[in-house]
Parts: structure tokens; sequence; C-alpha cells
């Protein structure tokens, strides 16, 4: 594997960043997950403008303008001969000193790894998933937005941490008022008498690119599409529930905290979405080879 750190290739070996790296100390970063799909780069300007609006709220100056990013980021698949796979793109404040202040790191580097990805188990897509609400909650805006994409992932991992402890695989997270904001790594979608909901990006729900790509592909099929605050007690009572994210895809929920969703199995308008974004992943993307 060769993997790209502020503009050259090393080994998988050789790939190494200081411990002095404000990345690693504070978890002063950002990054993004890409998926590679049939030898394309999947929705790649959507994910490279996400990681520069995350790396402007952090005020971190990325070295690369957003085209040189997007040329980095295909040479590095190129150069790995991917045509299925995983993007893992980083940004880290780069290094300074032992005391937080970011101003002693001169220069942020940029690390770029592109490898096969880790599908989730079929059985996952074929059940559906069972999931529980968590006690932590999202972040607030106000403390660590959660629309940035950072490298503290701490809220979302102390969740997940919750959720495994209860044998689950993924935890949904409320907002500090109550209202359901996302899962600890996916948006989350309901589906009530024909109409489909998710949580609005102002209850603490990550602009989410397969989010965005899901919404497209319901109103294209008719589907009337809101973003309204939504409860625990509405998620009980959908009629079908599903998460999204760039690994997962779509992924049916059949089971909240002890409560059958639907008919407990992966609703049939979840699984015309499903279809509708396999077929997507078909044609599009940033072509990595000529
Ligand atoms: N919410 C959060 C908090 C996320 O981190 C999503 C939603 C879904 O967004 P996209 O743009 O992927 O549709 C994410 C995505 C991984 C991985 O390795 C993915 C994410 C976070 C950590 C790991 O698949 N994020």
């Amino acid at each position: 594997m060769k993997i790209y750190i502020d503009g050259k290739y090393y080994s998988e070996q050789d790939a190494k960043v200081s411990v002095f790296d404000h990345g690693l100390l504070y978890g002063d970063g950002i990054f993004e997950g890409i998926r590679i799909y049939h030898g394309r780069v999947f929705r790649l300007k959507e994910h490279i403008d996400r990681l520069f609006y995350s790396a402007k709220a952090l005020l971190l100056d990325i070295p690369l303008s957003h085209e040189e990013m997007m040329r980095a980021t295909v040479e590095t698949c190129r150069q790995n001969n991917l045509r299925e796979g995983y993007i893992r793109l980083l940004v880290t404040r780069g290094i300074g000193t032992l005391g937080l202040n970011p101003n002693r790191c001169k220069n942020p580097s940029v690390i770029i790894i592109a490898d096969k990805i880790q599908l989730y188990p079929p059985e996952y897509y074929e059940r559906g998933l069972q999931i529980i609400t968590v006690p932590t909650t999202r972040n607030l805006h106000s403390a660590l937005n959660p629309a940035i994409k950072s490298l503290n992932y701490l809220n979302n991992i102390l969740a997940k941490i919750e959720a495994n402890n209860s044998g689950c695989e993924e935890a949904i997270m409320l907002n500090a008022e109550g209202f359901v904001a996302e899962c600890t790594g996916d948006n989350i979608f309901i589906i009530k008498e024909g109409q489909l909901f998710t949580p609005p990006l102002s209850a603490g729900a990550l602009y989410g690119i397969t989010r965005k790509v899901v919404i497209d592909l319901a109103r294209e099929a008719g589907m009337q599409v809101s973003e309204p605050n939504l409860t625990r007690y509405d998620l009980f009572n959908a009629d079908e529930c599903f998460v999204t994210g760039t690994g997962a895809e779509l992924v049916p929920v059949v089971k909240i905290d002890g409560r059958v969703i639907g008919e407990g199995k992966p609703g049939a308008m979840t699984k015309q979405l499903v279809e509708r974004y396999h077929a997507l992943t078909k044609v599009s993307g940033e072509p990595i080879y000529d």
C-alpha cells in the first residue's frame, strides 16, 4: 500500500507521523471517509467541500487547493490500483509543542490512505439492525459543532461503547434537548405513511453525503421528504427505519430500544432506496483511470 503524506508516497511501514503532531496530542484535525466504486471516487467534490468547511470552522489552513486535494485523492487511488475501496483523508494541525497553542504548529499535514474496504456482514442488510439510544448526548453546537468532522470523535466513541456494551452495533444519539440527532457514524431516517423523515442538521446531525444522496433519490422517486425534529416516540412508531453512511450505505433498522419497527424486517421503501443507491454508485463518480 502507498500512503500519501504531504506530497510524497510512503509504504505502510514508513508512513509515520510525529508524536508532536497536534492531531495526535489533541485530536486537532479533520477527516473524511470516501468510497471508491467501479474505478470511480463517489461524491469526491462533496467530500472535499465538507473537508474545507470543517477546516474553516477550525481555522485550519489546508496547504492544498480544492483542486489539488481532489487530484491528490484520485492519484492515491491510482497508485494503489484500486477499483473498489475506501479512502481516509486527514488534515492535522501538524507538528507543534506539548502546549496546546495551535499557533506553534506551522505546517498542517495532509494524509491520504486508500485501501480495500471491510464491508459490514450481509446479515445486517438482510435482517436489519437492532439499535438503542444511549446516555451520551451529541455534542452541543456551542461546544464542538457536530457539523465539524474533526479528529476528536470521543463523543461518538463513548456512544459506540455504550451500544457495544448492550450488544448493539450502532447507537442513536439524542441532542441536549432530547431530540434525535444521528448515530455514531451514520445518519438516521424513518418512513411513516410513505413519507421520509430525517433529523435536521440543527438537531446535531452531520451533513452526511449519503444522507444528501438518499434525500435526492427519494425526491426523484416521488417521495415527500422533510427534516423535522424527531423524538424517540417518532422512531418507535415508524413504518420503516434505516441508517446511512459512506461505509454502511443504507442499513435497515428493525428494532429500537426493544420496540419492533414496522413489521420487524427491512421495509419495501427502504429496499427501493437501497436499489436506487446501488444503481447510482455503478455510474457516478470521479474516474480514477482513463
Ligand atoms: N454522522 C457521523 C457522526 C459520521 O461520522 C455520518 C454521519 C455519515 O456521513 P456520510 O457523509 O459518510 O454519509 C458520519 C460518517 C467509517 C467512518 O470509517 C465513517 C464516519 C465516521 C467514522 C468512521 O466508515 N462517518
